[in-house]
């Protein structure tokens, strides 16, 4: 009754794919099944951040790209196959990481449980606790039974993933398509506080802006400086620089005072200071407090993204593999 309920409340807010579909996974899932997956992932997280500060940056924009193409569902972690071009190979890839830690948590977890724990929830676990390690504390709470999918298609990024280079009207209209609200955008895009972003991303911004060799207005001018000393010119397309200058491990609200100076790094990022609404709601997550609060519900959301439950899908053996 509940979950009719759930299902026709869901199709008439946000249709079928929405994010409602997260309403049938649950705290603690492998409770019964596989008791001690969630510490053996949060133990060995641990161990992997330890030995590469990068990895909280790396884990959280591959779940952020699984959830944006076809729900939360492992998708991104299949490898292209004789007859398939599977996600990770598109251009919007770049820099993706953290495929091998994955794997080998998956290897720890299939070594007590055999074919129990979903591709898709390992991700998603492991991206909480590797974000919240430096407050060792769980930052928000993950619910589980995520199943995985067995379809991962190159040419689905570009369609799902927002491009750097979206307007405010792009951005907002890319996360409504995933059910997602203005809000979220905003409060999610600070996950932009660590990690970095390649110049090829931003040398329009500094060098040839509407082509005629000028740079972006809406980029502060001193900030515009420093990053062309990193990002030397047009051509440079390997270098990556912070997305937030002097804190890229380090998982703060910083993200929102360096923003309303002008000192995003991308346009989609500036873009979220052309309305007032989205720009209201920068100005009051610069309050740590708040954001925190705010990411942790947005973040849940994003984990529910379209999730495969129940029988649908299958529990891979391997991550990186579809089940043959
Ligand atoms: C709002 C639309 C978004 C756009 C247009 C966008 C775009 C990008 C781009 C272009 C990069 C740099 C990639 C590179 O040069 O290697 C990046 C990095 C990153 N993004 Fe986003 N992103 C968005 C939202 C998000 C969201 C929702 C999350 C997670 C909740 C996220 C997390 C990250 C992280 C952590 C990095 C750093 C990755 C690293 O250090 O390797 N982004 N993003
Ligand atoms: C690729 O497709 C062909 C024809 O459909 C099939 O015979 C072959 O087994 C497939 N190979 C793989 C690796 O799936
Ligand atoms: C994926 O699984 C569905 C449902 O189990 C099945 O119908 C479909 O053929 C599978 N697709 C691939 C590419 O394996
Ligand atoms: C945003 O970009 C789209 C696609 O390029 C364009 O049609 C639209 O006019 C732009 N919106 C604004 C407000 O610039
Ligand atoms: C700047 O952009 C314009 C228009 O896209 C292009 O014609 C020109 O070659 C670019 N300048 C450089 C130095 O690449
Ligand atoms: C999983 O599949 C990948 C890709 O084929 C392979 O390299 C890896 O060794 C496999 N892992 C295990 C544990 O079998
Ligand atoms: C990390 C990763 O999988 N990178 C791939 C991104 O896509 C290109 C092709 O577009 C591959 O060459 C990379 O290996």
């Amino acid at each position: 009754m509940k979950s009719t309920f759930c299902v026709v409340v869901c199709v008439v807010l946000v249709g079928f794919h929405g994010v409602c579909e997260g309403g049938s996974l649950r705290k603690n899932f492998y409770k019964n099944s596989c008791p001690e997956a969630e510490r053996i992932i949060n133990t060995k997280i641990q161990q992997h951040v330890s030995a590469n500060p990068n990895l909280p940056a790396k884990l959280l924009r591959l779940h952020f790209h699984d959830c944006f193409v076809r729900g939360c569902d492992g998708s991104i972690l299949l490898v292209s196959t004789a007859n398939n071009s599977a996600e990770k190979d598109s251009i919007p890839n770049l820099t993706l990481s953290g495929f091998e830690v994955i794997n080998n948590i998956k290897d720890a977890v299939e070594a007590i449980c055999p074919k129990t724990v979903s591709c898709a929830d390992i991700l998603t676990l492991a991206t909480r606790d590797a974000v919240s390690v430096q407050f060792k504390k769980p930052l928000w709470e993950v619910l589980t039974g995520r199943r995985d999918g067995n379809v991962s298609n190159r040419n689905e990024v570009f369609a799902n993933i927002p491009s750097p280079f979206f307007n405010f009207t792009q951005l907002k209209q890319n996360f409504a398509s995933k059910g997602l609200t203005l809000h979220d955008l905003v409060v999610l895009s600070g996950a932009h506080t660590i990690g970095v972003g390649h110049c090829s991303l931003l040398r329009n911004r500094l060098y040839n802006f509407t082509g005629k060799g000028d740079q972006d207005p809406s980029l502060d001018t001193r900030y515009a400086t420093f990053l062309k000393t990193k990002c030397q010119s047009l051509s440079d397309i390997t270098t990556t620089v912070d997305m937030n200058p002097g804190s890229s491990t380090n998982f703060n609200t910083n993200y929102y005072p360096n923003l309303l100076q002008k000192k995003g790094l991308f346009s989609s990022d500036a873009a979220l200071l052309t309305h007032k609404q989205s720009a209201d709601i920068a100005k009051e997550l610069v309050d740590e407090a708040k954001f925190l609060v705010e990411f942790a519900q947005s973040m849940k959301r994003l984990g529910a993204i379209g999730v495969l439950t129940g029988s649908a899908g299958e529990i891979r053996n391997n991550c990186s593999l579809v089940n043959s």
